[in-house]
């Protein structure tokens, strides 16, 4: 006989809601908040999560991963420039190099790549929330100190329900990882802290390295990384290349980390 007791439905239930209240209560003191879960953001997760800081990754939708599913025009073949191609050496992605371009372009498939990267955010420990919309930040004392959050479902609802209050998670540093939208920061500039340029039009020559070098603390406790880097410096668009999200993603992770050891 099965020394095992049948699992039912109390049992299935029981084991979700302890896990994810287990893991959500531990984290509502955290080091970084990253909200966004597309390129820019995974990478910072992975870096910070692997150097031991308490990460948590909100995301809006039920998916990680933002725009990286697809490379540009519904194909899902992604482009990294030099030398960001070393992050997918580092992820295990198979690429291939683009034949005759001076500074290495290079191919990959989307989702593979995709899937890697939030796979090696997940494997580093980042807590992974996703179903979460940002709705605010928690200002305290000049700083950006918690995001405010509540079911992405909730969040949708039509006026009609009067008022379901989300709730908070304190942390030292908050990462915008939002891409155009810049929501993070556009909370602050809708209180007139910030002044936000907004993006321009396409010129992927610069905007790569621009993306990388104006990826940084726009606001304190605030950190903005990949295109809502652009949105907030008035940085020119990508175009569909991922380089450049990348490795504004790792420098978002280092910048917040002294951020967090320094508190
Ligand atoms: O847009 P997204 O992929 O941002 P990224 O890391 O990369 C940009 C590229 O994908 C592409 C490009 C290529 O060069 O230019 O656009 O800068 O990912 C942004 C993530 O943020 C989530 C959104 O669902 C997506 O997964 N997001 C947006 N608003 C919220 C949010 C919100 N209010 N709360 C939580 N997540």
């Amino acid at each position: 006989m099965n020394q095992f007791a049948q699992a039912t439905e109390k049992d299935i239930t029981r084991s979700i809601v302890e896990e994810f209240l287990g893991d959500f209560l531990s984290h509502i003191e955290s080091d970084v908040i990253i909200v966004g879960g597309g390129p820019s953001g995974l990478v910072a997760a992975r870096d910070l999560a692997s150097s031991g800081l308490k990460t948590v990754v909100l995301e809006s939708n039920n998916y990680f991963g933002g725009g990286f599913w697809l490379g540009g025009y519904l194909m899902n073949k992604v482009t990294v420039r030099a030398p960001a191609q070393k992050i997918f050496d580092q992820l295990g992605v198979p690429y291939k190099e683009v034949p005759d371009i001076k500074e290495g372009l290079y191919v990959a498939d989307a989702p593979s790549a995709c899937s890697k990267l939030i796979s090696a955010a997940c494997d580093a420990g980042a807590f992974m929330l996703n179903m979460n919309k940002f709705d605010d930040v928690v200002l305290r004392d000049g700083r950006v100190c918690g995001a405010v959050t509540n079911w992405t479902p909730v969040s949708a609802l039509p006026r009609a329900i009067t008022c379901v209050d989300p709730v908070a998670i304190e942390t030292k540093c908050v990462i915008d990882a939002t891409g155009h939208d810049a929501v993070v920061a556009n909370s602050l500039a809708d209180r007139g802290l910030v002044d936000l340029k907004g993006f321009l039009g396409m010129d992927v020559d610069n905007s790569e390295d621009a993306v990388v070098n104006n990826t940084s603390e726009l606001f304190p406790g605030l950190v903005v990384t990949g295109m809502a880097a652009a949105t907030c410096f008035g940085l020119s668009r990508m175009g569909p290349t991922f380089g450049g999200m990348l490795e504004s993603g790792v420098k978002a992770a280092k910048i917040a980390e002294e951020i967090v050891r320094s508190r």
